[in-house]
């Protein structure tokens, strides 16, 4: 009530006058304004109008007021800046994931008040309304959207369902079949489909407020029953129709979000919406909603999303910081990755010049594009208009003609550090003074390709991961020279493409290859021990891997793996193990999926069937080496293949090429298919216990060798009790690592 009475010392008008009758709590990210009888409650709580503890309350207050005031007969709740709100404060929600009691505000009272206002209550949505955003705009009496807004129920990405009466209220607007949808895919639909799905009222043009201002005072003149959403049962299933539809619903869980408990938990909140009253639906959606932000996946998944959004703090990088506006890319190398580029660039809206040494290689190159262009329009994620307009973008050209016109050049030739300088130099000619020339390499030296060029502090790695219109992940390989702005404009363009730029240090492999390597021959060496490939890739995709090893090899090509080895001499070292099959494999052609056999065979449906001709190779060059074969459990394989690469991340962090733990993470979740439900290689370290993997580390040195040296940093976090998130706190602001020798 305190703050209440401070509300009434405030600046204040003869209600119902237009726009002249100011009542904000000072402080509070709500203000209630009134516009001719009509209040519009503006939520301002930047970035994103989260739903954080003040928000609510003075929501409750405007509310309270509007009931209070005779001169009120409408009400508009709306967002400032550039959207409604997007959800509870996931700050919030992440001191709830680790046990505090509070963290999220009581929603269930607002939402009711607004619900028994007696006067309508219309919610103006543009940006994103998702989560608790849009469980609060289903507790108003109407919803209203500009065209280009979009509504969803995201929480099961976070390891959670909604946990503000959305389960009860979406399917009494939209259906069960669609609000399964919603909340299992997590996806969020635009205003056009909330439309034709019953979930908004309107679609307005021009300036949102004016408009919801206007079809408050519409519903306000109709004075006609106000639509309650708890009390709709016209759009729920009846007992006979809801079982066919959990039994889907279900299916479509397990299927399309393999190993979350999410998606089937919110089955079964939505259940509820149709067998109980509604206030006894809350309270099941309450009971599962806390299940679940105890759960680890909930932890590992609140972590992975401030994972990925702290990637783009680099020290000496700020917003003052100075970046190039890129609206047009040259690419040189129309090759799978350069085709992939061109295509993210041209999806984003950016012009491409691309070009490659022959007319024939640029043929090739577009028609891939078109062929996987062709692919998208199959899948429905484009039409064929959308694909003309994305063509139209991408300029095919032989030699380096309107190049000088160009903000980012990218290199994506072949690994071949002689091309990538002569390139580099021959770009120094052509390219403007303050045009970024990156390099796609996913392992030479970027000072060594930055020497060839006459300006260092523009060139930088651009390393994209195949298909690179696909994948989310850029890692951004600062070099010695590169500068701030540099960096800055490589970290605008990542998320222009719509990808995750993470900045890591100049070493061989980079942050992801470089820990790829341990891991992936971690596993070759299992199968000459005695396991197969096929048993290996198992094991990991039952983890949780996207792909198995093996078959990763075999997608990406092992004639790559190949060049790398003899680039970096690789295995050099004096009594260093030295992989034996894939060498042999790559001696006899069988260079995976594009030759049709690698460590699998392939047929026209590209599904990988084991071969008996690999298992025997296998057996061969083992017993050739005197190697005694066993077999290994899943659990075995996973410790020696994961445990590979946790220890390699722990040395890639002490060494400063990864600016943080977190950082390995969001490359390994959206680079390599770690499963996100476990937070990334270091988070999960951080849940066994470093201590544990320390353990298991050291003791596969004792028994395997010098390759499984414990890191110093790991070895140092587990005798002092403490976790990689620990060693990230402490090493806030720390800078990447000092040029490569
Ligand atoms: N809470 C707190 N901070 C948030 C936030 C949220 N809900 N959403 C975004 N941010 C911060 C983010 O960390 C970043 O901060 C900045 O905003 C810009 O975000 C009861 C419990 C809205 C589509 O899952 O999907 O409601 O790094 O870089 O690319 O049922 O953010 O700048 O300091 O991502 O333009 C459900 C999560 C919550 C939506 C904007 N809601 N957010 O994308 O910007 S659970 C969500 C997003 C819930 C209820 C339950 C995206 C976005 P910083 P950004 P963007």
């Amino acid at each position: 009530m305190e703050k209440w009475k401070k509300w009434k010392k405030w600046k204040s008008g003869r209600s119902g006058a237009p726009g002249y009758d100011v009542r904000v709590p000072q402080k509070s990210p709500v203000s209630l304004t009134t516009h001719d009888h009509v209040a519009l409650i503006t939520i301002d709580n930047p970035p994103v109008n989260a739903l954080g503890p003040e928000v609510v309350d003075g929501l409750s207050q405007a509310i309270a007021e509007v009931a209070r005031d005779p001169g009120i007969r409408a009400a508009v709740v709306i967002g400032a800046g550039r959207t409604f709100v997007a959800g509870a404060d996931i700050k919030g929600l992440e001191q709830l994931a680790w046990g505090s009691e509070t963290g999220l505000p009581e929603m269930h009272d607002p939402l009711q008040r607004i619900e028994d206002l007696p006067k309508p209550v219309v919610m103006a949505m543009h940006g994103t309304a998702l989560g608790g955003g849009l469980e609060l705009a289903m507790a108003g009496h109407y919803r209203v959207a500009v065209p280009d807004a979009q509504m969803g129920q995201p929480e099961v990405n976070l390891g959670i369902i909604p946990g503000a009466e959305g389960t009860q209220r979406l399917p009494r607007l939209v259906g069960m079949d669609k609000a399964i949808e919603m909340c299992v895919s997590g996806k969020p639909i635009k205003a056009r489909d909330a439309l034709a799905a019953g979930l908004i009222d309107r679609i307005v043009e021009g300036d949102l407020a004016t408009a919801a201002m206007a079809f408050a005072r519409e519903m306000a003149e109709a004075a006609r029953p106000l639509p309650k959403t708890r009390d709709r049962i016209d759009r729920l299933p009846s007992r006979e129709q809801l079982p066919a539809m959990l039994q889907a619903g279900r299916e479509l869980a397990r299927k399309t979000r393999r190993n979350l408990e999410a998606p089937l938990a919110v089955v079964d909140a939505l259940e509820a919406a149709a067998t109980l009253p509604f206030d006894e639906g809350c309270q099941k959606e309450r009971e599962v909603f806390f299940t679940c932000v105890r759960s680890d996946q909930a932890k590992a998944l609140i972590y992975a999303f401030f994972a990925e959004r702290g990637a783009s703090r680099v020290p000496g990088v700020t917003k003052d910081t100075r970046a190039t506006t890129v609206s047009s890319v040259a690419i040189v190398g129309a090759g799978t990755m350069g085709g992939g580029i061109a295509m993210a660039c041209a999806n984003a809206g950016l012009n491409v010049r691309l070009t490659d040494a022959t007319q024939g290689a640029l043929d090739a190159g577009l028609a891939t594009i078109k062929k996987n262009y062709d692919v998208s329009v199959a899948r429905g994620r484009f039409t064929p208009a959308m694909v003309d307009e994305r063509l139209a973008r991408i300029q095919a050209q032989v030699g380096y003609g309107g190049f000088d016109k160009a903000d980012l050049i990218i290199e994506a030739v072949f690994e071949n550090m002689a091309l990538k300088k002569e390139i580099a130099s021959a770009l120094d000619a052509v390219a403007r003074p303050d045009c970024i020339v990156a390099t796609n390499t996913s392992t030479l030296n970027i000072d060594e390709i930055a020497a060839a060029a006459r300006r260092p502090a523009t060139v930088v790695g651009l390393h994209f991961f195949s298909p690179a219109n696909v994948m989310r992940l850029v890692e951004i390989v600062r070099g010695a020279a590169t500068s701030s702005e540099t960096i800055a404009t490589a970290l605008t363009v990542a998320k222009r493409l719509g990808k995750v730029g993470v900045v890591v240090g100049n070493c061989p492999g980079f942050v992801g290859n470089r820990m790829m390597f341990p891991y992936m021959y971690e596993a070759q060496f299992l199968v000459e021990d005695g396991a197969t490939p096929e048993q290996v890739d198992r094991a990991l995709t039952d983890f949780g891997m996207a792909m198995g090893i093996f078959a990763v090899d075999d997608m990406a090509g092992l004639d790559v793996a190949w060049r790398v080895r003899k680039e970096l001499n690789q295995f050099s070292e004096p009594g260093a193990r030295k992989p034996l099959v894939s060498d042999a494999l790559c001696e006899m052609g069988r260079f995976g999926q594009k030759a049709g056999k690698g460590w699998y065979q392939y047929g026209a449906d590209r599904k990988a069937v084991p071969d008996a001709d690999v298992l025997a190779l296998i057996e061969r060059l083992a017993s050739g080496a005197g190697i005694t074969r066993r077999s290994f459990t899943a659990a075995e394989i996973v410790e020696r293949t994961i445990y590979a690469l946790i220890n390699e991340g722990a040395r890639v962090l002490d060494e400063g090429y990864a600016l943080r733990a977190a950082d390995i993470d969001v490359i390994y979740l959206s680079g390599y298919g770690f499963p996100a439900w476990r937070g990334g290689p270091m988070f999960y370290a951080d849940r066994v216990g470093l201590n544990t993997v320390y353990e298991r580390v050291a003791a596969f040195h004792r028994d395997l060798g010098d390759r499984w040296t414990p890191a110093p940093l790991l070895e140092r976090l587990a005798r002092e009790g403490r976790t990689f998130q620990e060693f990230d706190r402490s090493r806030a602001g720390s800078e990447l690592a000092a040029p490569r020798a």
